[in-house]
């Protein structure tokens, strides 16, 4: 069998779905598994998530890849805070317990793991670029590899950042918009995306409804936490395909927003 690429929506702390779901892809050596961010927050059991992962990672006949999510981001931010801005870090931890609280549940491999977390992952021969969020509008180029996004500094970093974030696009410009901060009729990024960096695998913006099929790109966050799946985009070859299991029938306190696309 040729080897196969799967790909995991948003995780956000359930264990028991990811285990059901890495169970359900049987894979072996010379395939790969790639969660597309945001293993942590929100759900019940975040730190064992991302330690179920790590052990995958450590000792899979596979290999196993997670590009960053916003989430990962933010907790990145706080543990290098700890030890260079310690009363930033002292902040965040008085305004977001979550910070602190899973910082101290983290196995060492488990940091490590999340340590290891890349900014965008490319899938050949498929032409695939994964991202957590989106790609602005306005994105003329992308770089080559983690290490040239790496080395970028000052305003290009900070464009190329928002992929990590991207939701709502300005209908003008194309620019990134916070969140929130979106007028009628400026358009989800993957609506008017083009393909100019190949076809888009993300997750980030949760599609209850099941998979959001766009011209050239695909959304897999499926809202496990949200009361929706936890799905896994399987590309084998030319063919692809979805696994999915149930997520948990809670409703995170966190709303995703109403959007949801014409189609999928
Ligand atoms: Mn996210």
């Amino acid at each position: 069998m040729a080897h196969r690429t799967a790909i995991i929506g948003d995780v956000h702390g359930l264990l028991t779905p990811l285990q059901r779901l890495v169970g359900r892809l049987s894979l072996g050596p010379a395939d790969q598994l790639i969660f597309v961010g945001d293993l942590v927050d929100k759900g019940p059991a975040p730190a064992e998530t991302v330690d179920f992962a790590a052990s995958l990672w450590e000792s899979a006949d596979y290999d196993v890849v997670l590009v960053e999510g916003n989430h990962e981001d933010r907790h990145r931010r706080y543990r290098r805070n700890l030890t260079v801005r310690p009363k930033i870090a002292a902040e965040q931890a008085g305004s977001a317990g979550e910070l602190p609280g899973l910082t101290a549940e983290l196995s060492e491999r488990a940091r490590a793991f999340l340590d290891s977390a890349v900014p965008f992952l490319r899938v050949e021969p498929q032409g695939i670029l994964i991202v957590h969020g989106g790609i602005p509008g306005s994105m003329d180029v992308f770089p080559e590899s983690a290490e040239a996004f790496a080395a970028l500094t000052g305003k290009p970093r900070q464009r190329m950042s928002k992929i990590l974030r991207t939701r709502f696009i300005d209908k003008d410009t194309g620019d990134f918009l916070a969140q929130g901060k979106e007028k009628p009729g400026d358009p989800f990024w993957a609506d008017v995306y083009d393909g100019r960096f190949g076809h888009v695998v993300f997750g980030h913006q949760p599609f209850l409804s099941g998979p959001a099929e766009f011209p050239h790109a695909t959304g897999i966050d499926t809202g496990a936490v949200h009361g929706g799946t936890l799905t896994a985009l399987v590309l084998d070859g030319d063919a692809r395909h979805y696994v999915q299991v149930p997520g948990i029938e809670v409703v995170a306190p966190q709303q995703p927003s109403d959007y949801s696309p014409a189609a999928g």
